[in-house]
């Protein structure tokens, strides 16, 4: 007879394809729907039981998301559109993940995915101009083109705090949910990690644990989210002119409606800053970093922004040791992303509520009991007891999800060694030495620092466009030139040199994995910016890509 585990194994996926797609979320999906109305064999191979990659994974309490919904969707097909209504504000993973499993069903595409299977290795055939691509259960697909729509914050860490496998109780990653969820009712909770993940769970967890202890290491800039129902007249009214309202987004800097003010807070009275931020903080959402125009250029300018955030904290919670270990210092507001809040300052207020200042003391090590730390101090460690331990530590973003893979390019290049100081990328879609493989929203283009799900039709739309043009044209490879990319790579560098971005430990640096070299890897040139140039490279005749 069969073991268990061979009659719980997929089906394997199609052998022989025009394009693999790994991955599908968000990008994985529509990449999928587009290159099959093209009439190509186009198959996705999913790590995933189930469509929706981040509102998959991210099931923890709270977990939603920071651009608003009716930017946050897909704008492909007018049918969509009408059809779903988002109920809130900024909606909730659940809500999320209905919608990607609504698109997957309305268009059909589960009958192309194969789910439970990761792609482990990825060897280009230079002689056939085709990728194999070797599955965990070692099955092979070879195809003409790879869209690697793998993730950006796709492969949760957990940190390297020695004893972590000691502890006794169960533990679980915020990226990483159980789908039956973590039973916290009146047990002693310890939550590591205070980013957006830590902060959107923290309050939740707080209602039903007996005790939360947060343990934060660097403060977070935490702002209101203000989220609310969505106003179903509002959003009536949007559907009836949604194409002209989401060509706005893919021509904006940040693919959303964010206004971008021109004043600028070095030159503004201290009145006309306070009064401006009150009115960000009492609207709520991200778009307070907007404000004045130098927040992200000019370190004083920013420094005035950071200060009104420390008096807002000042004045929402209650202890002032705790207002101040809470308030952040020393690095620019903004250069890690912002982080909004639903009631995470009142839960800090709570009896029931620890935070302890990891700066100050930090985490030793875990025992089966739960989490030491130590004074810097008096060098005295502390135990705190817990039965249940969660991180909220962040992910191995942007590059992560591709380096774990074996990816073998021409001539026995591997991407691990070409990308070892960092990632290099043309245009951020595609990297010389590995011919036919296209990046969805991953490093060297907007991605993270945009509405990603306009970045990622953008970028579907242009390797659609870019497969049918070799097709057309009998073309087998298409390859980023190294000239092209090193002038992008450079591109991408100086123009974030340009703002205080690279100045905080982010994660768009690569700063909260050991080891990861330091590059600022996302590319704030803006969306709308960024299209132009992907736009003029194909009316060129693809230009910086060696075509054969
Ligand atoms: P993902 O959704 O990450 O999907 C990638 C998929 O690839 C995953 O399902 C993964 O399992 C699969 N995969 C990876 N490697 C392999 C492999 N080797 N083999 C097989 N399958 C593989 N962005 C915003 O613009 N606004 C937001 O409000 C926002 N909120 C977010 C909230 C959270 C909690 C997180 C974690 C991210 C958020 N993001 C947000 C960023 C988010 O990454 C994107 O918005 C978007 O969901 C990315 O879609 P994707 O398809 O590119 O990647
Ligand atoms: O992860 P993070 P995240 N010991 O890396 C701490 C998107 N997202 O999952 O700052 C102790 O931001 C770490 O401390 P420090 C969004 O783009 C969006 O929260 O390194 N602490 C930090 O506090 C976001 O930016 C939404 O000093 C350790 C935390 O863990 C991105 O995903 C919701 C540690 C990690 O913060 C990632 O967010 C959720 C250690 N060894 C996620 N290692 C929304 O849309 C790490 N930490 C609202």
């Amino acid at each position: 007879s069969m073991p268990p585990e061979r009659n719980s194994r997929p089906a394997p996926p199609p052998g022989d394809l025009d394009v693999l797609v790994v991955g599908a979320g968000f990008a994985g999906l529509y990449a999928l729907y587009r290159l099959r109305e093209t009439g190509h064999r186009v198959h996705a191979v999913e790590a995933a039981g189930g469509v929706g990659g981040v509102w998959y994974w991210n099931r923890y309490p709270g977990a939603r998301c920071d651009i608003e919904s009716v930017d946050y969707c897909y704008s492909f097909s007018d049918e969509l559109v009408k059809e779903w209504d988002w109920t809130e504000r900024y909606p909730a993973q659940p809500e999320i993940l209905a919608y990607l499993n609504h698109v997957a069903d309305r268009f059909a595409l589960r009958r192309d995915i194969t789910f439970d299977t990761r792609i482990t290795a990825l060897t280009f055939d230079e002689a056939a101009d085709r990728w194999t691509a070797r599955t965990a259960y070692g099955d092979l697909v070879s195809a003409r083109h790879v869209i690697m729509a793998t993730g950006q914050l796709s492969v949760a860490r957990l940190p390297d705090i020695p004893g972590i496998d000691d502890f006794a109780g169960p533990v679980h990653h915020t990226g990483d949910w159980p789908h039956e969820g973590v039973d916290v009712a009146g047990k002693r909770v310890g939550v590591v990690g205070t980013g957006s993940s830590g902060v959107q769970a923290i309050p939740r967890i707080a209602e039903q644990a007996g005790h939360l202890t947060v343990f934060q290491r660097t403060p977070h800039y935490v702002v209101p989210a203000r989220n609310r129902p969505l106003d179903p007249a509002y959003a009536a009214e949007l559907k009836t002119r949604f194409e002209e309202y989401r060509e706005q987004a893919r021509n904006h800097p940040g693919g959303t409606h964010r206004v971008l003010r021109e004043e600028l807070a070095k030159e503004a009275t201290p009145e006309e800053i306070r009064t401006t931020l009150e009115e960000y903080w009492a609207k709520g959402g991200p778009d307070i970093l907007a404000s004045f125009k130098d927040l992200t250029t000019d370190l004083e300018a920013n420094e005035k922004a950071a200060e009104f955030v420390r008096g807002k904290i000042r004045e929402l919670v209650r202890d002032p040791a705790v207002a101040e270990a809470l308030s952040p210092r020393g690095y620019p507001f903004g250069s890690k992303r912002l982080v909004l809040e639903i009631g995470y300052y009142d839960a800090l207020n709570r009896d029931d509520v620890r935070l302890v200042d990891t700066l100050a003391a930090p985490i030793e090590r875990i025992t089966a009991e739960g989490v030491v730390i130590r004074g810097t101090e008096d060098g005295r460690e502390e135990l705190h007891e817990l039965d249940v331990l969660m991180f909220a530590t962040g992910f191995d973003a942007l590059t992560g999800a591709l380096l774990k893979i074996d990816i073998q390019g021409r001539d026995g290049l591997g991407l691990r060694e070409k990308w070892a100081a960092g990632p290099r990328t043309y245009l951020g879609l595609s990297t010389h030495g590995f011919p036919n493989m296209f990046f969805m929203a991953g490093p060297g283009s907007p991605s993270v620092l945009s509405n990603v799900v306009v970045s990622i039709e953008q970028h579907v739309e242009w390797v659609t466009e870019h497969i049918e043009h070799l097709r057309a044209n009998g073309l087998t490879r298409s390859e980023a030139d190294l000239d092209q990319e090193d002038a992008w790579v450079e591109h991408v560098n100086d123009v974030a040199a340009q703002t205080l971005y690279p100045t905080g430990n982010s994660w768009y640096l690569g700063a909260n994995v050991p080891g990861k070299p330091r590059v600022f890897m996302p590319y704030l040139g803006g969306v709308g910016h960024y299209r132009q140039v992907c736009a003029e490279v194909a009316a060129n005749g693809y230009r910086g890509f060696t075509l054969s």
